[in-house]
């Protein structure tokens, strides 16, 4: 590998919008866990995807599963989450946006509303020790668990979003698309814009879901994770790219995480290449660093080489990142001031 070259991915200002925070835990905080919980005999196989290797969705849900069982306290949760911040941080991210889904559990005594306290709790923890990386967070909603949960989790989230000095700034929609329909969900999500939440949802993620998609992108959401099947090369349609572009919808891209969950064959493939060429706005996010092994800096040099982007196209694409964010226009204007401070000289 060219070091000078990855020096350039590792050294460039970055944007993380679409991190899931147990999807984002590296090799080294899962052996700590491990640790911790050496009774439910988990190896480290089963929880992430190594170089080469590629599993259905659905296995891949197998493996957040894993996951939340090694996460199930308050405690495993400041550590993830300080984890998680602190590494994003090591990889030149200097805004992020970390979501996750508020889980309950009963034999540790972990409440939704001390989950997302813990998540704050680590952002200030980071903040406190200097760590030069302003965090955010989404309040996730798993499909999966249906319409009353949804309502549930945006009240919660309604609650922070006026408590928590704006960490808590918007709402997710994720968890494996095949399960449920996102009309049962569009009165809390509905609710949620109204009150001032920006929402993140992932639409299109596989195939065949043009109804939902369709419906959804009336809220509209504020960004689209994945949008994998929008457009008609993809099976999706006209219809739905055309809600997209007049509503200039960014979408967030996940290259390594499509290819190794199947829904996009080869790097080459990926719809990054349809919306780049196309002019609209797409952010290159990771979904999940720790499941899919790889990083923000790695998902830049993906594109960069599948799509032929020179050094000054991925600065650009890094930059124009900053307008899609969910925090204000004064941190917008901040993170500017920090990408002019930082430019490199392009020959
Ligand atoms: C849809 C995904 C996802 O919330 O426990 N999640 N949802 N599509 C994906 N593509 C691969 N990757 C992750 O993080 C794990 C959860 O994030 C969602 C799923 O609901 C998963 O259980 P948290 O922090």
């Amino acid at each position: 590998m060219d070091k000078e070259v990855d020096v350039f991915y590792r050294e460039l200002p970055k944007v993380e919008l679409h991190a899931h925070l147990n999807g984002s835990v590296s090799f080294q905080t899962i052996e700590k866990l491990i640790r911790r919980k050496p009774q439910l005999n988990i190896e480290h196989n089963m929880t992430a995807i190594g170089k080469g290797q590629r599993r259905t969705l659905d296995e891949c849900f197998q493996v957040f599963k894993v996951i939340h069982q090694l996460v199930d306290s308050e405690e495993d949760i400041l550590m993830v989450a300080t984890d998680v911040i602190k590494e994003f941080a090591a990889d030149g991210v200097k805004y992020l946006e970390l979501r996750s889904t508020p889980r309950e559990e009963t034999t540790t005594g972990l409440s939704k509303r001390k989950y997302i306290e813990t998540v704050i709790q680590a952002i200030q923890q980071c903040k406190k020790e200097g760590v030069d990386i302003d965090v955010r967070f989404l309040v996730a909603i798993d499909r999966r668990n249906g319409s009353q949960v949804a309502m549930e989790t945006v009240q919660l989230a309604e609650e922070f979003l006026v408590s928590s000095d704006g960490l808590v700034i918007g709402i997710d929609l994720s968890g494996d698309p095949t399960v449920g329909h996102g009309r049962d969900l569009i009165p809390a999500l509905q609710r949620a814009k109204n009150s001032g939440l920006k929402l993140s949802l992932h639409l299109s993620e596989v195939l065949s879901q043009y109804d939902e998609t369709n419906l959804l992108l009336d809220i509209p959401p504020d960004r689209i994770g994945h949008g994998t099947f929008l457009h008609p090369e993809m099976g999706g349609s006209e219809n739905l790219v055309d809600k997209v572009v007049q509503k200039k919808i960014p979408l967030e891209l996940c290259l390594t995480s499509n290819v190794k969950g199947q829904t996009v064959q080869c790097f080459d493939e990926h719809h990054f290449k349809y919306w780049y060429k196309m002019g609209h706005p797409v952010v290159i996010c990771t979904d999940d660093k720790g499941v899919f092994a790889t990083d923000l800096s790695q998902e830049y040099k993906i594109a960069a080489t599948t799509f032929g982007l020179d050094r000054e196209a991925i600065w650009k694409l890094s930059k124009q990142a900053i307008d899609y964010i969910f925090a204000p226009d004064s941190v917008k204007q901040q993170l500017k001031q920090r990408w002019r401070e930082l430019q490199p000289e392009f020959k």
